[in-house]
């Protein structure tokens, strides 16, 4: 089965911004993908965890109705379709060390306003090696 609807969204986020620090610069710069599944009312995985520099794809997709993902303070707003009709899609690297708020952006019941995880960027070189 493949995605029938797919909003692909290449953010350029003011915290999370697009870019390649002069290394790497290798054919082989794949995102890492992460499926995230939306449901009343949570996202799961509800906390993501990427390293600085490092490049994602998150691939959302509700189990119910339509909802939204948005990044707050970032910029990134985009409609998950309802269930069955695709996945939303959102590709950024993580630039800024931080913590960073995900929520539902779109109005889907009762719990709509708990619908929330973090995206968490961690620092680059922290605990390597
Ligand atoms: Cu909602």
């Amino acid at each position: 089965m493949t995605t029938t609807a797919r909003a692909v969204c290449a953010a350029a986020l003011p915290i999370l911004l697009i870019s390649t620090p002069g290394a790497a610069p290798s054919q082989g710069a794949a995102a890492r993908v992460i499926e995230v599944t939306a449901e009343r009312f949570e996202f799961w995985p509800s906390e993501i965890v990427v390293a600085q520099g490092e490049q994602l794809e998150l691939r959302i997709r509700s189990d119910d109705t339509m909802h939204g993902f948005r990044i707050v303070g970032a910029g990134t707003n985009v409609l998950i379709p309802k269930r069955g009709k695709g996945a939303a899609v959102v590709r950024f690297t993580g630039s800024t060390p931080g913590r960073y708020t995900f929520e539902c952006s779109r109005m889907c019941g009762a719990g709509h306003n708990f619908m929330r995880g973090v995206l968490v960027v961690r620092p680059a070189g922290g605990e390597t090696r």
